[in-house]
């Protein structure tokens, strides 16, 4: 897709690692990478408004296929003029491919290589998603980046499984290239490949080759973050992301701790995403300069010091751990809207401070001091 060529750019590569700073240019605007992506599953990044999201720095949202086709319906949110109409955020938009959903919410699944059978988590009814239809429901979603519909295997799984899900993944992958290119909208939005493979070096090997035949505007680690131990999957990262095109972003799916954030990014991955900041937040626990904190315990009932005294949000501007604690216990949804606001803007200045050190080729001295838990680091 020689379209494709410079929407990312490169503008520095870290000289002690393979992490590299760089821009994704979309239809709606610019992101800095590397880059977490705040969750917004169903056209909503839960309790806050665009506004708010734009306040915490948030650069580009990921929502989901699987709940949207599900409700309102593709169709509803096409009328409404795409997805960035219809819930009135006007900066970029990914959107996943539902491959991932339906394996981890949908019940009775069958998996065929047409596709996946399965029936809704709301309200039981049946539902084929086949590789064509992630593809045009994204299409009509209308997102900036949107994801091949793939299969993700719990872990762990048996060789012989995740060869034959690998090769699956691989002919969808051309069924989501051919319909793009033939049916979707590839001027304007970009589809990337998803590596799969499990724990298998080999395995990622075959899946990140089979794909880049395909020459995707941009690549996906995914499969990860699926039960295994950290360690595995950083040595899975150290097996694929090399084989990927050094010229195209590299997104890493569903992974978003700072710890693994740090090193996905040390290792050269330039986008991720991850629900738990944002679910954290609602079940009252934030992070701060000093590590994280369930402001929701009886230990803060009296504690009238901010969230973290390092952060800039709203939340640690205004409020104190005894107001927000008190808005938890009572249900009022302040709360969790506080401690929300809290967690993506920690992120957000967590992930600027990670970019500066990449461009300053700080890298080895930012994840010493990360690891020696440094507040200047983390909050
Ligand atoms: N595939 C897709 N979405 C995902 C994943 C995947 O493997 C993961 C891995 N945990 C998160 N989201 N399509
Ligand atoms: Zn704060």
């Amino acid at each position: 897709m020689a379209g494709w060529d410079g929407w990312f750019v490169v503008e520095h590569r870290e000289a002690h690692s393979q992490a590299r700073a760089g821009r994704l240019v979309t239809p709606h605007g610019v992101v800095e990478t590397p880059v977490f992506m705040p969750v917004g599953t169903q056209a909503a990044v839960k309790t806050l408004s665009p506004h708010e999201l734009r306040a915490v720095g948030a650069e580009i949202i990921l929502s989901n296929t699987y709940h949207l086709y599900l409700r309102p319906g593709s169709d509803v949110v096409a009328a409404a003029g795409g997805l960035h109409r219809f819930m009135a955020w006007d900066g970029p938009i990914l959107t996943d491919s539902g491959g991932f959903q339906v394996f981890s919410l949908a019940s009775l699944r069958q998996v065929t290589d047409d596709g996946v059978r399965f029936r809704s988590h709301l309200d039981g009814s049946e539902h084929l998603f086949t590789p064509e239809r992630s593809m045009a429901v994204q299409r009509d979603l209308g997102a900036d980046i949107i994801m091949c519909f793939d299969e993700c295997l719990a872990y762990p799984a048996r060789r012989d499984e995740v060869e034959a899900s690998v090769d699956r993944t691989t002919r969808w992958a051309q069924r989501c290239h051919r319909f793009w290119q033939e049916e979707g909208n590839p001027e304007r939005q970009a589809l990337f490949g998803i590596v799969q493979g499990g724990a298998y070096p080999e395995l990622r090997r075959r899946s990140a080759e089979a794909l880049q035949e395909l020459d995707f505007p941009g690549y996906a680690v995914g499969g990860l973050s699926v039960g295994e131990p950290a360690g595995v999957t950083v040595a899975v990262l150290d097996a694929t992301v090399p084989l990927l095109p050094a010229d195209r972003p590299r997104y890493l799916m569903g992974v978003g701790t700072p710890d693994l954030i740090l090193e996905a990014v040390w290792r050269g991955i330039d986008m991720m995403d991850c629900v738990l900041p944002t679910r954290m937040a609602r079940h009252g626990t934030v992070y701060t300069s000093e590590g994280k904190l369930t402001v929701r315990n009886a230990a803060f009932a009296r504690d009238f010091r901010p969230l973290d005294p390092a952060c800039d949000c709203y939340a640690c501007r205004h409020f104190t751990r005894a107001y927000i604690r008190h808005l938890l216990k009572v249900n009022e949804t302040l709360g969790m809207r506080l401690t929300t606001l809290h967690n993506l803007r920690y992120l957000h200045r967590f992930m600027e401070r990670l970019r500066q050190a990449v461009r300053e080729d700080r890298l080895p001295e930012f994840r010493a001091a990360f690891y020696r838990g440094e507040g200047a680091v983390l909050g």
